[in-house]
């Protein structure tokens, strides 16, 4: 499959999390780095690619797609491969709840808390309060993903993520996870490199 270019920087969590299926399936695209930390999302190509001026953007032969959520399952599916979506309604529904979840209640208490360390003159200068709620209530962010793991090892599903056939995308969003137990690398050339997927109950925001 050919033409596909991915606008964002290696920087953002989510591009990361975009990348993993690309990856993943050995899909090969452009890159074209839109670092929002340096302000380039209100270059005016940027804004006419995405209405809110976020990464990342995908366009596949001039078919657009914005939002993480969009994405990450459409490259599942077109790409050749098997489906990342787990085969069963609920699991796809949890798959798609955790993926929810990080998106509406976890990023931003991420970024409070990472911004406060890495890059504090992107979110207005260093927070204290900002840095200690984003703790706080990344840890219910935390408790509900772990609800969802149930039982099992992995979020979601009862299997690792991407990376085993064919029932995964619970690993959506694990670049967005502070933590020390979910690691999930992709390397600069476009490989992928499965460290580790586990789940435990002793992860702690950073
Ligand atoms: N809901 C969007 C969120 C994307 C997002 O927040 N991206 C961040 C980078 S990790 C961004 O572009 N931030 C720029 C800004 O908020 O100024 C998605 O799922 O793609």
């Amino acid at each position: 499959m050919t033409g596909i270019v991915l606008y964002g920087f290696d920087g953002s969590t989510y591009v990361r999390t975009v990348r993993m299926p690309l990856a993943e399936k050995g899909a090969h695209y452009e890159q074209v780095p839109v670092n929002v930390l340096k302000g380039e999302r209100r270059q005016p190509e940027h804004a006419a690619r995405h209405p809110f001026g976020k990464v990342p953007v995908l366009d596949h032969g001039g078919f657009r797609i914005i939002e993480t959520g969009a994405v990450a399952p459409y490259l599942g599916e077109v790409l050749p491969g098997p489906s990342f979506a787990p085969d069963s309604s609920k699991d796809r529904a949890q798959m798609r709840m955790g993926m929810g979840i990080v998106d509406s209640y976890g990023h931003s208490d991420l970024v409070a808390v990472a911004g406060y360390h890495l890059f504090p003159d992107f979110i207005g200068g260093p927070d204290e309060e900002a840095r200690k709620h984003g703790i706080v209530s990344s840890r219910r962010v935390l408790q509900e993903l772990m609800k969802l793991r149930g039982g099992s090892a992995f979020i979601a599903v009862p299997r690792s993520v991407i990376s085993t056939p064919p029932r995964s995308a619970s690993s959506f969003h694990l670049p967005q996870m502070p933590t020390k137990s979910s690691r999930w690398m992709v390397s600069p050339d476009g490989g992928s490199r499965y460290r580790q997927c586990r789940a435990t109950n002793r992860q702690r925001p950073v």
